[in-house]
């Protein structure tokens, strides 16, 4: 049976060529792919901010490390697609980036897998994106929920300026903004951004959308 806490290991000392090798082991023995990505890939990257945070690991190893979780990822994420429901197209279209000033991809990347496998059409436009990117882009695709990832602290305003230029440019509220990202607060999102959802993680980022658009 494999030994699930060598993944994390591995992920923390940044492994990309073990970590693939290591998920496929636990796949082919049954383990399921979330069980690996919540309390494996995901608590490794915790434990990489906390060391980070303790100056025990610097931006090099960070990233090494987000590349041997990227590679695990890459594994998983044929199975949960192919657990999706197929019914993509039919729910609604959803658009989501990460904002102005951060990079950070990983979590977004992961909202969007799980959003793409409960049958939404989404757009990722990617990192570092402009609150006037985020407005255009979502007209251009006819957006019925947009999704702001935000991992920094100093990314507060841009959050703030992002919701801001959606109520500016669709004073309505017909496109459904939602924020995430371990920034982000609910209190922040909703009562301070003005934000119409606040998803603690890309299980509820679903939940969320299905609740903003009636599914539920
Ligand atoms: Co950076 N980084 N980083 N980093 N990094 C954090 C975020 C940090 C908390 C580390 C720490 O100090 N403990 C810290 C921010 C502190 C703060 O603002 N309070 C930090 C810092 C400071 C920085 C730099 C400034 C470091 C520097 O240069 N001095 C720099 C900034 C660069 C920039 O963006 N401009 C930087 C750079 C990097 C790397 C490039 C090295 C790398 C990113 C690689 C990549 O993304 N491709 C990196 C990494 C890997 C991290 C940590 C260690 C891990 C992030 C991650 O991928 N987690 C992170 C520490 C941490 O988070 N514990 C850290 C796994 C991922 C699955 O979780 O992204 O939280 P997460 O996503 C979750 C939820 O948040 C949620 O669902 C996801 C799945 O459950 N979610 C949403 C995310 N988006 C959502 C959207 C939704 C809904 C839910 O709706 C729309």
């Amino acid at each position: 049976m494999a030994n699930l806490e060598l993944i994390k290991e591995a992920v923390i000392k940044g492994k990309r060529k073990d970590v693939p090798v290591m998920v496929q082991t636990a796949l082919d023995e049954g383990v399921e792919p979330h069980v690996i990505v919540n309390d494996y890939l995901i608590e490794a990257m915790g434990e990489v901010g906390a060391r980070f945070e303790a100056r025990k690991i610097f931006v090099p190893e960070m990233m090494i490390a987000a590349r041997a979780m990227q590679a695990g990822l890459d594994v998983i994420k044929p199975i949960i697609e192919a657990q999706g429901t197929g019914k993509a197209h039919k729910f609604g279209t959803v658009m989501i980036g990460t904002v102005f000033g951060d990079l950070h991809d990983i979590g977004k990347n992961l909202v969007v897998l799980m959003l793409e496998s409960s049958g939404f059409e989404v757009h990722n436009i990617g990192e570092n994106v402009p609150p006037e990117k985020f407005v255009d882009k979502a007209a251009e695709l006819g957006a019925d929920v947009v999704g702001l990832s935000s991992l920094l602290t100093t990314g507060d305003p841009h959050v703030k300026a992002t919701v801001e230029a959606f109520r500016n440019s669709d004073p309505d509220g017909k496109i459904k903004v939602i924020c995430g990202g371990a920034a982000v607060t609910e209190k922040f999102a909703i009562d301070e951004c003005g934000a119409h959802g606040y998803a603690v993680d890309a299980v509820a980022a679903v939940k969320v959308t299905r609740d903003l658009l009636g599914l539920n």
